[in-house]
């Protein structure tokens, strides 16, 4: 089900995985998109979207409608306070419209246990007993809406209406039932947090604490300072980014508009938030850059913070950040709930299926017991000199790049050898992560080949797959340059089948069962500091890609176990990067005009090189030089072209190459992500198995 976009999605995924096999009772909430996140085809070296209709002919054989569990929405109307008989003031709500929510459960199967759990997928209905409301298509068409389409934004926000409807709809509906089901053990609401957790991934459901608020003093009933209590101590939150452009703000009088009584309950938890600061003396800079409504705005990491007793980064790196730089005063205010939990991944689907060739390769030679405790795979660290064992797992990754480029040749008609490096960059398209930085080396690649047909380097095939987002206009632009990239490289028998480029349409969980355990190169080269933890990159080392990174993200830790010797870093790290802000002293047009190499490969946008991109290669020329590079490409350029380098004279001594590549696999257990949800269990869950 393609119910997400990129690594958020692929992580909640993993999460409920790793619950039901870790036996830990954790449910998840999503909405029952008619439409999952777009199918691309390459069209003339263009994205076109195409919708995925994943419920095809026969709808979706894992799912079971519970009716019993059905609960109803309110939106929009008007909301004035009326005094009750005992002069206590209670929300009116008048013209409402109301929805109903109809759950969709979906079992999560733990691994080779008897656990169980739940994803319940919500849908919209109208209910019978307002039908009349509805009288044209248009009109249900605009109910039925609410769960037609996933928003395509990666990393991304975008204020619409309906997107702020549909995560009231899923959050309210998931609150409710909580409520219900815990009620039914017959224990006070007010103890709600010693047997519930709610656990806000990302911002998207971030109206949470004010929602529950809203159902534990309207509904249910309790005062205010009661409710508030449970409600932080129930709530925690994780942020996946550090990108200012994907934290999510509302407009207040959008709002408002959607949904009138929330928007008075956060107003109330604000100005709570501002006179408790305010009398605990905190400078007043810091309450204006903390609360929740300034500037005509709701901000929900605001809200998800102050409503919640944890927030969390996912990399060491990431957490940082958000502790000295993005949430520094919140960090100032309530040091306590912060913490850290390094993403994770599910191994048994990147090994066990997506490589069942190298999964046998590990079971002959440290047994099976990996596949049920994967820390087991430390055991492969005694096998690193071992000539026998380096071959056969050595021929287990010649054999999944046999299959790779088996499935390159039907797709695309391209020919590619597997004694070429298979160099891999799958990850959403962004301008952060640098794809484009992969295309300046190819074109140097591309250039050097030029001069010289007989350049001594080792054959590298370049693979890449990326959705953009519709909207996001010049990482479209990435994608054509790299088609048209492809087909010039591709076809020139001058380069004597050194270099290939591929850009695999539509990558998805399927696309990437069947590339990473086929690369050589895991291509991580986000400018540090951007990507939040990357998980990718924990699925190539898993199966014995070797690292080419940035100190980013989830690189670092990576880096930490595998040792400097088995992993190549480059370019500029975090503090490098935060010098050049704070100095504001890069010129990207001076590192252009200084090296000579770079310019030429910059000119290569602009002045025919590249065919058929005419209007996409001024774009990118200009993000470059009139734009001044705002991921620092440039600057790093120098280093990435001599990482590439290493990497091409390591390949060259297969032994020393397979050593690394098993030592890679040997300490990957660190990142499994039934480690990570049990961390989040333990400290921030208080979860009992
Ligand atoms: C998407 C939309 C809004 C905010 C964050 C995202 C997102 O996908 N973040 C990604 O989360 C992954 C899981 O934690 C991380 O590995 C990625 O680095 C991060 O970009």
């Amino acid at each position: 089900m393609a119910l997400g976009n990129g690594g958020l999605g692929r992580l909640a995924a993993a999460f409920m995985d790793s619950l039901a096999t870790t036996g830990y009772p954790g449910f998840g909430n999503g909405i029952r998109y008619q439409y999952g996140l777009f199918k691309q085809r390459i069209v003339d070296g263009y994205q076109v979207e195409l919708p995925d209709s994943w419920f095809g002919s026969i709808g979706n054989v894992w799912e079971t409608r519970k009716d019993h569990n059905i609960v109803d929405v309110k939106l929009f109307g008007d909301v004035y306070l009326s005094a009750d008989e005992n002069g206590k003031l209670v929300p009116v709500y008048e013209g409402a419209q109301v929805l109903r929510a109809v759950p969709y459960d979906v079992p999560q199967i733990g691994f080779e246990n008897d656990n169980i759990n739940n994803l319940r997928l919500w849908d919209v209905e109208i209910p019978e007993e307002y039908e009349l409301y509805y009288p044209t298509l248009e009109s249900r068409r605009r109910v039925e809406d609410i769960t037609a389409i996933l928003y395509p934004d990666d990393s991304n926000y975008e204020g619409k209406q309906l997107r702020l409807v549909q995560e009231y709809f899923m959050t309210s509906a998931g609150l409710q039932t909580i409520i219900k089901s815990y009620l039914k053990q017959g224990l006070p609401l007010e103890q709600i947090h010693e047997k519930v957790s709610v656990h806000i991934n990302d911002t998207h459901p971030a109206v949470a604490p004010a929602e529950f608020m809203r159902l534990l003093v309207d509904d249910y009933g309790l005062d205010w300072s009661t409710a508030w209590n449970t409600t932080v101590k129930t709530m925690s939150y994780t942020n996946h980014t550090i990108l200012s452009e994907a934290l999510e703000k509302w407009d207040a009088e959008l709002f408002k508009h959607v949904l009138p009584r929330v928007y008075q309950i956060v107003l109330e938890i604000d100005n709570r938030f501002v006179a408790e600061m305010a009398q605990k003396g905190i400078d007043s800079g810091v309450i204006n850059r903390t609360r929740i409504v300034k500037d005509g705005q709701i901000h929900m990491a605001n809200l998800a913070i102050i409503g919640g007793h944890s927030v969390n980064g996912v990399a060491k790196l990431h957490t940082e950040l958000l502790k000295e730089d993005t949430l520094h005063d919140f960090y100032l205010l309530y040091p306590e709930k912060f913490n850290n939990k390094t993403n994770g991944i599910v191994q048994r689907r990147w090994t066990q299926i997506a490589a069942p060739e190298l999964s046998k390769a590990i079971d002959e030679t440290i047994g099976e017991a990996w596949r049920s405790d994967i820390h087991e795979l430390q055991k492969l660290k005694a096998y690193a000199d071992d000539t026998t064992v380096l071959d056969n797992f050595y021929h287990v990754k010649q054999e999944a790049k046999a299959k790779l480029a088996r499935y390159i040749f039907e797709t695309t008609g391209v020919e590619v050898s597997t004694e070429a490096i298979f160099d891999v960059q799958v990850k959403r398209l962004h301008a952060y992560k640098r794809q484009l930085l992969n295309v300046l080396h190819i074109i140097k690649l591309y250039l050097d080949l030029k001069d010289n047909p007989d350049k001594d380097m080792v054959p590298r095939v370049f693979i890449f797959g990326a959705k953009a987002a519709p909207g996001y206009h010049f990482a479209k632009s990435v994608i054509k340059i790299i088609n048209e990239l492809a087909n010039l490289i591709n076809y020139d028998d001058s380069l004597q089948g050194k270099l290939k480029v591929v850009f695999l349409e539509n990558y998805n969980v399927s696309l990437a069962e069947l590339i990473i355990p086929a690369a050589n190169v895991s291509e991580q080269i986000s400018l540090a500091s951007k990507e939040a933890s990357g998980t990718s990159n924990m699925k190539f080392m898993m199966t014995g890609a070797i690292t080419l990174a940035t100190l980013d993200g989830a690189n670092i830790e990576i880096k930490d176990e595998v040792g400097d010797d088995n992993i190549v870093i480059f370019g500029m790290d975090k503090d490098a990067v935060y010098a050049h802000y704070a100095a504001h002293d890069y010129y990207a047009r001076g590192v252009y005009e200084a090296n000579p190499v770079i310019k030429r490969v910059v000119d290569s946008f602009i002045n025919g090189t590249i065919p058929n991109s005419q209007a996409e290669g001024t774009e990118i020329y200009e993000a470059l030089i009139t734009h001044n590079d705002e991921y620092f490409l440039l600057e790093d350029f120098p280093a990435y072209v001599e990482a590439q380098e290493k990497i091409d004279q390591l390949y060259r001594n297969r032994a020393q190459w397979s050593r690394m590549s098993l030592l890679n696999i040997a300490n990957s257990d660190k990142f499994t992500s039934d480690d990570t949800i049990t961390e989040y269990a333990e400290e921030i869950w208080n979860l009992k198995k």
